[in-house]
C-alpha cells in the first residue's frame, strides 16, 4: 500500500530502529513509547487490520506472537511479564492501519481499561 506509514517503514523508505527483520515480519521500536520496551511487531505484507483477516493468514499472525516472545526475552522482561496488544478499528485506538502487535514491558502495566 503506497501511502501506509508501516508499509514505507517496511521497505526502508521511512526511518525507524529496527530490532528484527524476516521474509514475514518486520519489528521497530515505537516512536511514542510508553513503557521503557515498546516494540510494533508487523507483518511485511499489508493487512489493514485483524477484522479483514483471513484464515491464510493465520500462520502469519502465529509469527508475529513467535517473535514477540523472542524479543520480550532479548528485552530482558519476559521474566518479569510483558503485554501484548493489537488495536482493532477506531475506537479501540488503532491509528495505524496495517496490523500490529504492540509489545509492551519494563514497568508494572495497570489494568487495562
Ligand atoms: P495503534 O494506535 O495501535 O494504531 O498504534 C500505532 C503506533 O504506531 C503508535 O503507538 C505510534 C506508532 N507510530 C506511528 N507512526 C510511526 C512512525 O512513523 N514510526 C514509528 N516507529 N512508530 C510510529
Amino acid at each position: 500500500m503506497s501511502d501506509c506509514i508501516f508499509c514505507k517503514i517496511i521497505k526502508g523508505d521511512i526511518p525507524s530502529t529496527n530490532v528484527y527483520k524476516d521474509e514475514h515480519v518486520t519489528a521497530f521500536r515505537d516512536i511514542n513509547p510508553v513503557a521503557p520496551t515498546h516494540i510494533l511487531i508487523v507483518p511485511n505484507k499489508h493487512i489493514d487490520s485483524v477484522d479483514v483477516m483471513i484464515v491464510d493468514d493465520e500462520p502469519l499472525i502465529g509469527h508475529l506472537f513467535t517473535v514477540a516472545k523472542e524479543l520480550a526475552a532479548k528485552e530482558g522482561i519476559a521474566e518479569g511479564g510483558y503485554r501484548l496488544v493489537v488495536n482493532t478499528g477506531a475506537e479501540s485506538g488503532q491509528t495505524v492501519f496495517h496490523v500490529h502487535l504492540h509489545l509492551l514491558g519494563g514497568r508494572q502495566m495497570r489494568a487495562m481499561g
